[in-house]
């Protein structure tokens, strides 16, 4: 079944929230935030790109499309143990979720979705969470992926539903509402959210999070990416978000669904302390950690360390399963 849509907010609901004055808006996210979870946590997870470039698709904004000249050369699907190299390394850095993406335009069955089938069962048994995240599913396709024991399916509406058909041509935002209703149903926990900085405008930011908020139940977890413009896609060239508008965005996504995880997802490598610290504080609660997106820089171990140490905040531990 197609994802329900609630009519929990209308979108002029969602504009007030988001248009109020700053100060407003960002104690009524504090509060929501802190109603739900402790402030000083932050969940923590890795990227692996499991199957890299060379992707039918158009999305504009992706380097891993064989469209455009990009800097990224198209891979095969990794072998299974190089896989798993990687999620003890990611265990071992204190991620409690590893989340591995494939640059399909959608799931085929066959060898290579069984070895997909494959990592999940395994990552899994080291005692991780696990993501993945393949593109367009067929509802038998999201049952085998829950019997696999996978925890979540990241899956992104991306942006508003009209500003969608001028990123994207190959599938449209229906299609992807409908793969987001396959995950619900078999029970796998739904992760998605999408991009700012993209040329949309205000108005399209507010209804993608009305969107979100109306599923029926709202994404678990909700990664809202900042471009990383990547040289040869055709938003490259892309002005940069108002720092203040992607506050604006996190804030409101936190009012509207407070018990998600909200990600800072890609694009933190371009943010400053001070602007992370500001996320953080009106309810981003969840980062990627490591050195590595699934193509682009993420700032690593380190200076990620570095940030909770001078914010006095620290990893999330894993809930007991
Ligand atoms: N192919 C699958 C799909 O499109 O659903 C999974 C992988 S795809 C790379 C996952 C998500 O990464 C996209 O939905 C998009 O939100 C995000 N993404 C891709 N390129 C990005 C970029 N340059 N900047 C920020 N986010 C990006
Ligand atoms: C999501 O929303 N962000 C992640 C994850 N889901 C798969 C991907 C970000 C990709 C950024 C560009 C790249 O590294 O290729
Ligand atoms: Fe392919 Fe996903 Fe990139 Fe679109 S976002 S080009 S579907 S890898």
């Amino acid at each position: 079944m197609a994802l329900q849509r609630t009519e929990r907010y209308q979108l002029a609901d969602v504009r007030a929230i988001y248009e109020q004055p700053f100060p407003d808006l960002a104690f009524a996210a504090i509060q929501a935030h802190r109603a739900a979870f402790d402030p000083l946590e932050v969940q923590c997870s890795t990227l692996l790109s499991i199957k890299t470039g060379g992707c039918p698709e158009d999305c504009t904004y992706c380097p891993q499309s064989a469209r455009y000249h990009t800097p990224v050369r198209a891979e095969p699907l990794m072998p299974l143990p190089q896989v798993l190299d990687a999620a003890r390394a990611a265990k071992a850095g204190g991620a409690t979720r590893f989340c591995m993406g494939a640059a399909w335009r959608g799931v085929k069955d066959g060898p290579e979705f069984d070895r997909v089938l494959e990592m999940v069962r395994e990552v899994s048994s080291l005692g991780m969470e696990t993501c993945v995240t393949l593109g367009l599913l067929q509802e038998h396709q999201a049952r085998r992926l829950r019997d696999a024991g996978l925890d979540y399916y990241n899956h992104n509406l991306d942006t508003s539903e009209s500003y969608y058909a001028q990123v994207v041509s190959t599938r449209t935002f229906e299609q992807r509402r409908e793969t987001l209703g396959h995950v619900r149903d078999a029970g796998i926990h739904v992760c998605c959210g999408g991009i700012v900085g993209m040329g949309e405008s205000k108005n399209d930011r507010i209804a993608f999070l009305w969107e979100l908020a109306n599923f029926e139940t709202p994404p678990e977890s909700v990664p809202i990416n900042v471009l990383v413009p990547v040289e040869g896609t055709p938003l490259a060239d892309r002005q940069t978000i108002d720092p203040l508008e992607f506050v604006r965005t996190v804030a409101t996504a936190r009012i509207l669904m407070p018990h998600s995880m909200v990600r800072l997802s890609a694009g933190r490598r371009e943010m400053s302390t001070e602007l992370q610290a500001l996320c953080f504080l009106v309810g981003a609660n969840s980062i990627f950690a490591g050195d590595k997106l699934l193509t682009t820089p993420n700032p690593g171990d380190a200076q990620d360390e570095e940030l909770l140490r001078a914010l006095g905040m620290r990893p999330m531990a894993l809930p007991l399963r």
